[in-house]
């Protein structure tokens, strides 16, 4: 398998942890989506991840690949079978990747290239900000004081959440939600000691 992508994403990410997480093989190909368009020959959206499976079939977008990976293997189940708690898990991930489709959106209103600096909206970038700290809330209510966000064992919920703080202390080191939310903390710096997490930190911003 080969997996396209970028080292900053914290969709890549979170695909990576999982790779590690249940010990599958795969080849990193790095591309970066804002200085190329190669990535549109495998994905029609233009985005990373995108997953390349043996016969060239693409897979696309992160939700999709890693619920495909927990699939290929029973190491490291990151996804319950069926039920509620499954819909509890993937509730988690969406919040996660809500989180980071908010944050990327304000960050690419304040510096993407394409847009000159009269377009640029500070109240699209503040609306899109009160999601992240909507969210922010979310994650703490819901994780409580229970030792991971599903309950009492790792999940992919945990993945998603771990790579979505990790990506606000990356490009949004000014937002204190450590401060704000002890419990977060408590969570992070657990995940943050695990070798998945350790081995697929984004490079120095
Ligand atoms: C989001 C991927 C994405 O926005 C997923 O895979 O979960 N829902 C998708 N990727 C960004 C890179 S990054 O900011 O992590 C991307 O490829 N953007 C290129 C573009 O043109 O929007």
């Amino acid at each position: 398998m080969k997996l396209i992508g970028s080292l900053t994403s914290p969709y890549v990410r979170k695909v990576r942890v999982v790779m590690a997480e249940k010990k599958l093989d795969f080849e990193l190909l790095l591309e970066d989506v804002w200085e190329s368009d190669a990535i549109l020959k495998s994905n029609p959206l233009g985005k990373v991840p995108c997953l390349v499976m043996e016969g060239s079939e693409a897979v696309f977008d992160s939700r999709v690949i890693v619920e495909y990976l927990d699939t290929l293997s029973p190491v490291g189940k990151l996804i319950p079978p069926s039920g509620r708690e499954r819909t509890e898990v993937r509730t988690w991930e969406a919040l996660a990747d809500g989180l980071l489709d908010a944050s990327i959106l304000a960050r690419l209103e304040a510096v993407w290239k394409g847009r000159a600096e009269g377009e640029r909206s500070a109240a699209w970038i503040e609306r899109q900000m009160s999601r992240v700290a909507a969210v922010l809330k979310a994650f703490s209510q819901g994780l409580g004081d229970k030792p991971y966000c599903a309950g009492t064992h790792f999940t992919l919920a945990d993945v998603a959440t771990g790579c979505a703080l990790g990506y606000l202390d990356y490009r949004f080191p000014q937002i204190d939600w450590r401060g704000d939310y002890p419990n977060l903390k408590r969570l992070n710096d657990k995940l943050a000691a695990r070798q998945s997490f350790i081995d697929t930190a984004p490079p120095p911003a």
